[in-house]
């Protein structure tokens, strides 16, 4: 099956009750038995759904995939592959990443004796040097979010093998339209499915997707045993969500393009991040592991002021100023006080989350609306 076909159809059957051709939300937490232990495949809603299944099997099958795991939000979902871990274990991680995913690893994680080593990757060669017997895991998010670096999969995932690591990428930006981590070699590919999955921004939730059985064994105990599960009425959003994902991610590359040309062209801007450009510094990496080039862009302006940003994003119309990204609509944010808020000043600076820094996630709309949009936000 191709992508565009698995998207409606991937991993799904006709509710086995009634024929009903879309998902049935199963609103309930428990399932009668007939004699202890005797029952129809579900005994409990923390540990399976039928609505939950479908949504975890169509995971699997967008992301090429043997074995999906929905949670309750994307840091939930990332937080049982840190489980995987035991204290004294240490990570090799993207310096440029979620906020979010910096704060759980950093404040949390941390504390309970892992080692997480965050480092430019934009180079995989660099990993080398932090790699001894306790690393257990490389964590990759490209593109990075907000500096839009990328990061060759490949490369990180021949590391990766030839050390006996685990390597898992945070696809969320990329989305599996774009970008397949697990046909590069990655061992566990996670979404914030709250950003393009769910597509909509009506639903917090996170996935994993992976092809080792074992590995997926461990996910499942963990997921039961922790508990971070997303309900029914959700999955059943975000697998109609993933219907379309074909249809807007190919809207949202194209206004993306459009928005990242009339940035660069712009003369109040100073530097514009985005992988589609000849002269990002990664650029044939990302046409070579990407299908195209995403929605989402950072820039800055010229003078590199805080003042200015602010009063940009506040002019926004079209654009509303909000955290999170990936839905139909455009969002702008500014990632130092927003969304990359947790990362120290000066660690965040070091990557480029400068704060003059604006990021957008270029939504579906009209071209010409959005592009109005920022000319008079930036007049
Ligand atoms: O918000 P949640 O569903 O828990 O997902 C966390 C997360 C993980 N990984 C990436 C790359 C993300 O961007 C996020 C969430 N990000 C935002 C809310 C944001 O505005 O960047």
């Amino acid at each position: 099956m191709k992508f565009n076909t698995k998207v409606i159809h991937g991993g799904q059957e006709h509710d086995k009750a009634y024929g009903a051709v879309m998902p049935p939300i199963y609103q309930t937490t428990t399932y009668a038995q007939t004699t202890p232990g005797r029952h129809k495949g579900y005994e409990y809603s923390r540990t399976h759904n039928p609505t939950r299944n479908a949504l975890e099997n169509a995971f699997a099958s967008i992301e090429n995939g043997k074995f999906g795991l929905a949670f309750g939000s994307g840091l939930a979902a990332i937080d049982a592959v840190i489980k995987l871990l035991k204290p004294g274990d240490e990570v090799v991680s993207t310096n440029d990443l979620y906020g979010g995913s910096f704060r759980l690893f950093t404040k949390i994680y941390q504390d309970f004796g892992i080692k997480f080593h965050f480092i430019g990757m934009q180079n995989a060669s660099n990993i080398e040097a932090y790699v001894n017997k306790n690393t257990k895991l490389i964590w990759v998010e490209t593109p990075t979010n907000p500096m839009m670096n990328i990061i060759d999969i490949k490369a990180v995932s021949s590391i990766a093998k030839n050390n006996n690591i685990l390597l898992a990428v945070d696809n969320t930006f990329a989305t599996p339209y774009l970008q397949q981590p697990l046909n590069l070699g990655a061992d566990i590919v996670m979404h914030s499915a709250t950003k393009y999955l769910g597509g909509h921004s009506d639903v917090v939730m996170g996935a994993l997707t992976v092809n080792d059985k074992d590995l997926a064994d461990k996910l499942y105990f963990i997921q039961n045993a922790s508990g971070a599960i997303c309900g029914p009425q959700d999955s059943f959003l975000v697998l109609r969500g993933i219907k379309t994902l074909h249809v807007r991610m190919q809207r949202h590359c194209e206004n993306g393009t459009a928005v990242a040309e009339f940035l660069a062209n712009h003369p109040k801007i100073e530097n514009v991040y985005w992988p589609g450009f000849k002269s990002h510094p990664n650029h044939e990496i990302a046409k070579s592991q990407m299908s195209d080039f995403g929605g989402m862009i950072s820039f800055t302006t010229k003078g590199n002021n805080y003042e200015d940003a602010i009063k940009i994003v506040e002019k926004l119309n079209v654009f509303t100023l909000a955290e999170s990204l990936g839905g139909v609509e455009s969002l702008a944010g500014h990632p130092a006080s927003m969304t990359h808020g947790s990362i120290p000043k000066e660690e965040r600076e070091k990557t480029g989350v400068v704060d003059s820094l604006i990021r957008l996630s270029v939504g579906i709309e009209d071209i010409d609306d959005l592009i109005a949009d920022l000319e008079q936000a930036l007049n």
